[in-house]
């Protein structure tokens, strides 16, 4: 989008348009209630603050800003497929759609000062190049206290097409070590740090000890992690969404990413909304797929 399409939707003094790191895009929205940058690259939300609170969203300060590499930390938008692409060891992992450019469909504001932003995705060649099939994504992104995410897929082809989406939401936290995750009791999950085993969370909330890279398939729970440490809570709660991924990279994989630093992984933790493994969704010709995340903040 031209420079001049984006200042046309700018709502003065409330949300415009800037130059953010690596000289990428973004919008910037400063309201009574919050504030909130989306990068359009990626269409990726990268920080959200609640009015008399701290940043919710970690972001590492080593990520990349660039063209064709995700941002690390936020809420990456993954599409239209989850984690390594099966068969395609090359793929770019968690889908082509945090690695490209969104156009902004529409930006508005309520009376009660909450910001819709509308960010738009539709297929290209080079998305095609990696996945044969016509989709309009459209980021519904909606910045209050709270701040709602809600993914929409829609098959403009002709024929059905099945994939799977997150919302890859990178929590930040005073201590991870010092940090549980309620909403997730008795439910099984697929252990990515032991094989992909099948293993079920037992009936207490999820601690951090050691790497953790959980995939728990076919749950709809709200979840909460309880940051103790910095004495507060994040609610997640999510509908159209039947996979929920619980990340945190610890020690030996922090040290093996570039674009996060070291010492970064106790100040974060994800808890990813989505629909990926068996809970991925088939969309016939012309139907729609919403998937929502809402967070907020408690003590
Ligand atoms: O959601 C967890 C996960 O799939 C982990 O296995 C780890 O790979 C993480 O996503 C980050 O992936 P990325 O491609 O952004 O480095």
């Amino acid at each position: 989008m031209t420079p001049d399409a984006l200042r046309s939707l700018e709502i003065p003094g409330l949300a415009r348009f800037e130059s953010g790191p690596g000289g990428l895009t973004r919008l910037a929205v400063t309201t009574p209630l919050a504030e909130a940058h989306v990068c359009l690259h990626g269409g990726h939300v990268t920080h959200f603050q609640p009015r008399g609170q701290s940043p919710v969203l970690f972001l590492s300060a080593r990520s990349f800003f660039e063209n064709g590499r995700p941002i690390r930390g936020g809420v990456p938008v993954c599409f239209p497929w989850f984690g390594p692409r099966a068969g395609q060891p090359d793929a770019p992992a968690h889908g082509f759609a945090r690695l490209l450019p969104w156009e902004v469909e529409s930006l508005s504001i309520d009376g009660e000062h909450i910001v819709l932003a509308v960010l738009r995705l539709a297929a290209n060649d080079e998305t095609r190049a990696h996945w044969p099939h016509d989709f309009v994504l459209r980021h519904h992104i909606v910045i209050g206290q709270r701040l709602t995410m809600m993914l929409e897929v829609e098959n403009t082809s002709r024929e059905p097409f099945t994939y799977e989406a997150a919302l890859h939401t990178y929590l930040a936290v005073a201590d991870a070590r010092a940090a549980t995750i309620t909403g997730l009791e008795n439910a099984p999950y697929r252990d990515k740090t032991d094989g992909l085993q099948t293993k079920v969370q037992p009936a207490e909330p999820l601690r951090f000890t050691g790497e953790t890279d959980r995939m728990f398939e076919n749950t709809r729970a709200t979840c909460t992690l309880h940051d103790s440490a910095g004495a507060r809570r994040i609610t997640v709660e999510k509908s159209g969404s039947a996979t929920t991924v619980v990340w945190n990279p610890w020690i030996e994989k922090s040290a093996a990413m570039k674009d996060f630093a070291d010492d970064e992984w106790p100040r974060m933790a994800c808890i990813e909304t989505a629909n990926a493994g068996t809970d991925a969704i088939t969309l016939a010709p012309g139907a729609k797929h919403a998937m929502r995340a809402v967070l907020s903040v408690g003590k």
